[in-house]
């Protein structure tokens, strides 16, 4: 074991044992695993897009309200994500579902990165969709597309270059303001947005005004001419049924889950966090691989190995 790992021997020791008589394996990632890939994750700072708390964007309700501020916020994820590329441990998992058939991923991520490491698509699970994908934001409409990488995806949408450096503009709200500023606006349902607001968007340290964008500027649908709308899963909103269908089964069809890989997330979001608790049931020993260490499964028994660090360096050590 390369030293970059610093666990005691027997502790590597057992959890490889483990791994290597292991048939059944189940993985469910977060925000954490992608860290090392520079894109933030939603708690903490990361969870701070400007002057919103990411949680209060990635809902109906904001899109409904303010398309522009919505979108902005996705075709920002967009850009870093194109940006970033996968680290050793989305690599190391692609190689272990490569290795074993009855290996799958549950991730929370939309950033793609699993995907571009090549994990094999029958064996990785999408729980919240994908940056790329995109669909009608019109509930009558079935339009969609996968898998679009277009940068950006319409010409409003584009990452200002880093401009000259701005006076914080007068709109510059913190969090806390912003986010009741945006839940008033959804209370009274009032669609019309503040035309002089100026946004400023961080671009690698540099704040470059973001100008109110009109739904004219918006991606539209090709067939019934409504706003298309990123295709993520959004608070309050269904995770895909056939995706929940297709893990339920695994689970179902398996007489015992010899081992689950709980990567870099706070497991704070239903129903996926719900899935350690399934796979506990069915025998799984549980290793946790996170920084933090209050954010371990909760409940007795919940975590049998747990690997405090950066998942990009601890995953494709402990996965060889
Ligand atoms: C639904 C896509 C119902 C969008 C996301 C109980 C049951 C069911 C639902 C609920 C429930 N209780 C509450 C709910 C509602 C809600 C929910 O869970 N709320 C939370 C806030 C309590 N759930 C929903 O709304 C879900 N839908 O329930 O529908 C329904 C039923 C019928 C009819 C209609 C509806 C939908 C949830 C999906 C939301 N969409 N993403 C987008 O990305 O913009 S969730 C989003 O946030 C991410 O995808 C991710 O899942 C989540 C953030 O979690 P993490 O990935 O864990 O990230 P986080 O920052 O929290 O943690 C990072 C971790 O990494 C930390 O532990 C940190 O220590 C660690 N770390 C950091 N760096 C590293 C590291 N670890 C290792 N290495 C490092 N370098
Ligand atoms: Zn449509």
């Amino acid at each position: 074991m390369a030293s970059t790992v610093l666990f005691p021997p027997s502790y590597l020791e057992s959890f490889s044992t483990h791994l290597k008589g292991s048939t059944r394996i189940i993985a469910l990632l977060g925000a954490g695993l992608s860290a090392s890939s520079g894109l933030p994750t939603f708690r903490g700072a990361g969870g701070m897009w400007r002057s919103y708390d990411a949680t209060e964007l990635a809902t109906p309700e904001a899109f409904e309200v303010d398309p522009g501020l919505v979108w902005q916020f996705y075709g920002y994820r967009r850009h870093m994500a194109l940006k970033a590329q996968p680290n050793r441990a989305h690599y190391a998992l692609a190689e272990l579902a490569k290795r074993n058939k009855h290996f799958i991923t549950l991730s929370q991520n939309v950033d793609g990165l699993s995907p571009r490491a090549n994990h094999p698509s029958e064996q990785l699970h999408l729980l919240h969709g994908s940056l790329f994908d995109i669909k009608c934001s019109s509930n009558t409409c079935t339009y969609s597309r996968k898998d679009d990488f277009t940068e950006p995806i319409v010409p409003a949408l584009a990452i200002p270059k880093a401009g000259p450096q701005l006076e914080p503009s007068v709109n510059d709200k913190t969090g806390e303001e912003a986010t009741k500023a945006l839940y008033a606006a959804m209370e009274s349902k009032q669609s019309e947005r503040q035309h002089d607001r100026v946004n400023e968007l961080d671009i690698s340290d540099e704040r470059v005004p973001i100008p109110d964008l009109s739904d004219e500027d918006l991606p539209h649908c090709p067939q019934c001419n409504e706003l298309l709308r990123p295709g993520v899963v959004w608070f309050g909103e269904m995770l895909p049924e056939d995706t929940i269908d297709a893990v339920d089964e695994w689970i179902c069809s398996s007489p015992q889950i010899d081992l689950m890989l709980v990567i870099g997330t706070s497991a704070r979001v239903w129903p996926a966090a719900s899935y350690i608790a399934k796979a506990r049931a069915k025998g799984a020993q549980i290793a946790v691989i996170n920084m933090d260490p209050n954010d371990t499964p909760p409940g007795q028994d919940m975590c049998h190995w747990f690997f405090q660090g950066d998942a990009g360096i601890i995953l494709p050590e402990i996965l060889k």
